[in-house]
């Protein structure tokens, strides 16, 4: 098959490599001409892990040179989703397949009902992967990836044709027939998270050695729990405040994404992650005050940058 990998971010290299390994065709689509130059300066890129180091040698491109996309992997930050979708949208072929891999949610929903012909997959990934530079990519740690269709296109026999194929890819990867909780439980673990290490600026497990971070978590927790219960989507099977903390333990010594965009002067998820829970949160008619102010004070933090 014949991939094309939007958002060459480390997520998206790293899963470059996983389709190359797996005998996949791969082309980078890459943000600008500055970028494409910058890779075939030295084409190829480098994912070290345990085992050593290895080169794969993706084709790489631009959004307008795209011709026809049979398979697209979106991996962009989940701010830059939609644009970075709808630059590649013409090329798209009639039955093309788009997963998206991305933190947070909206984006996901939003292809959905524009796109209702599109086969659309979601996945959430707790896979860990840096960059060193632009094409060299450092694999941290394996976790887990989850996959499933988002689309509501059942009757379409080729669905269970990508499954199978997505699980050669990576035999550790799980195929969900129902992935909008899986969202949501990564949704949760974010909402609890991420905005307090930007706000506090701290890492990870740094919420969780003074009581007032602690406090603000678990209220952070409840409030998301009531939500998830409004809308009948399952969590987990114990607290979130539990799994959370456990999250924050395990992922110590990291930054969070939103932690890391706030102090780079990056634009950062929050719309995705607090945003989108606040929301729901409004159709479902529960108040969430602690998240509110979390958003509001994460958007301040990031209207600073400029
Ligand atoms: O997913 C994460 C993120 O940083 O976005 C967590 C789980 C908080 C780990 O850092």
């Amino acid at each position: 098959m014949h991939w094309h990998i939007l958002g060459a971010g480390a997520i998206g290299q790293l899963w470059a490599g996983k389709l190359i390994k797996a005998g996949h065709k791969v082309t980078l689509i890459l943000r600008n001409r500055e970028k494409l130059a910058l890779y075939r300066q030295q084409p190829g890129l480098s994912i070290t892990n345990n085992d050593g180091t290895e080169r794969f040698l993706p084709q790489a491109t631009l959004a307008e040179e795209c011709r026809t996309i049979e398979n697209l992997l979106v991996t962009t930050k989940a701010f830059a989703t939609l644009s970075a979708f709808n630059s590649v949208h013409s090329a798209l072929s009639h039955s093309a397949r788009v997963l998206l891999l991305h933190n947070g949610m909206g984006p996901q929903q939003q292809l959905v009902e524009a796109y209702p012909q599109l086969q659309i997959w979601a996945g959430s990934t707790t896979d860990g992967a840096y960059l060193t530079k632009p094409f060299e990519l450092v694999q941290a740690g394996t976790g887990e990836t989850r996959i499933g269709m988002l689309s509501d296109n059942q009757t379409d026999l080729s669905n269970s044709d990508f499954a199978a194929q997505l699980k050669m890819i990576d035999s550790d990867l799980i195929i969900e027939n129902e992935i909008l909780p899986v969202l949501w439980r990564k949704l949760a673990i974010n909402c609890a998270i991420n905005p307090l290490t930007a706000i506090y600026n701290c890492r990870n497990g740094e919420l969780l050695k003074f009581t007032d971070r602690r406090a603000a978590m678990s209220q952070l927790c409840k409030e998301v729990e009531q939500v998830a219960n409004a809308l009948n989507i399952p969590l987990f099977d114990r607290p979130l405040m539990e799994q959370a903390y456990d999250v924050a333990e395990i992922t110590g010594t990291n930054h969070s994404s939103m932690q890391q965009d706030i102090q780079l002067n990056r634009p950062c998820e929050i719309e995705m992650i607090t945003g989108y829970l606040c929301e729901a949160a409004g159709q479902a008619g529960v108040t969430v005050p602690a998240n509110q102010l979390a958003l509001e004070a994460v958007r301040g933090l990031c209207n600073e940058q400029s």
